[in-house]
């Protein structure tokens, strides 16, 4: 059987379908050439890790070991969200994050896979990564949440240690705070949650999201990031989308669900970003006092991100490259 481009070549003129339109041959080859340049882009796009903030690019790392030996998103992701979880310096994730107003560190995450499988836990302390907990909230349970005391008896009962997450550092920042500062969750801006999204070489996309939460928030507030569809949110025909910082304005839109949907109705992951901000701007007023910073990935491994104000970062690997970005910003 002859091949298309031996047939254009042999025939140098084609007619396109019934309406009997022309095309040289040479046009035609180039637009196949195009489409096959095109393909070989898209297929470098993939494998790819994005994730929030600066300490993103270790979790990133984290998240490439997998991905780069044929490992599966799901565990990329939940690999990568570890980083942070276990490094006292990230005052915002997991061990050494800032703690709520009465001083507990209270700790939020979810976890999505590729069939839309969801865990999550809310409000738990003492268990350095809750990420993990989230998965197998999501593996062995008929649920998809759990909170508080009864996630820390579900994570002892599978094996996670009980552990001070409360480091010197944070300890002493909040004693000051309570010394000199009155509540006021709108101007705070000691949040850096991070969200991940990771597609690997199967194709396949899965997210997670992990903080201990606005600092020096009221004891038993849980925020955005474990809730799914708010914080995080994955679907595999689509892409998905993560969301960081004030989790109570990202709840308000559901905000990771509206960016899969925007992309499922045909926007780019930045365009879909930027109307999720846009929504926000649009429906709280006082936007300009807090920050709501977004990422997007497509299953192109097309990404976006958008932030209300300047200063949020994101983390990209792909193609071997490890990059620390500035997101646009509304402001
Ligand atoms: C929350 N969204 O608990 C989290 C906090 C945070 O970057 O992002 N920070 O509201």
């Amino acid at each position: 059987m002859i091949d298309r481009r031996e047939f254009l070549k042999n025939t140098g003129l084609v007619t396109l379908g019934t309406i009997g339109l022309t095309k040289s041959v040479s046009a035609l080859i180039q637009e196949e050439t195009a489409d096959t340049a095109k393909t070989n882009l898209d297929e470098e796009l993939i494998p790819v890790v994005i994730s929030t903030w600066k300490h993103g690019i270790p979790a990133n790392e984290a998240a490439w070991k997998v991905l780069a030996v044929n490992g599966k998103a799901l565990d990329a992701v939940e690999q990568g969200v570890r980083v942070p979880e276990a490094d006292p310096n990230v005052q915002s994730v997991g061990y050494g994050g800032l703690p709520d107003r009465d001083g507990y560190v209270t700790l939020d995450a979810c976890i999505m896979d590729e069939k839309g499988n969801c865990g999550s836990v809310a409000c738990i302390q003492n268990i350095k990564h809750p990420i993990s907990v989230a998965r197998l909230v999501m593996e062995k349970t008929p649920h998809i949440m759990l909170v508080g005391d009864g996630a820390l008896k579900f994570a002892l009962a599978n094996g996670f240690k009980k552990e001070n997450l409360l480091t010197k550092e944070a300890k002493e920042k909040w004693l000051k705070w309570k010394k000199e500062s009155n509540y006021n969750p709108k101007k705070s801006n000691e949040h850096d949650t991070i969200g991940m999204l990771a597609i690997d070489k199967a194709c396949n996309i899965s997210g997670a999201c992990t903080t201990s939460g606005l600092a020096w928030k009221y004891h038993g507030r849980v925020g955005d990031s474990p809730i799914i569809g708010a914080g995080m949110y994955i679907d595999n025909e689509v892409g998905g989308a993560a969301a960081t910082g004030k989790g109570e304005a990202v709840i308000k839109i559901a905000g990771s669900f509206l960016i899969v949907e925007l992309m499922r109705n045909g926007k780019s992951p930045q365009e879909a970003c930027e109307l999720a901000i846009e929504r926000i701007i649009k429906n709280q007023s006082d936007y300009k006092d807090f920050q709501v910073g977004f990422i997007a990935l497509d299953k192109k491994g097309r990404y976006g991100a958008y932030s209300i104000n300047n200063g949020f970062q994101f983390a990209l690997y792909r193609n071997k490259q490890n990059q620390l970005l500035d997101s646009k910003s509304f402001l």
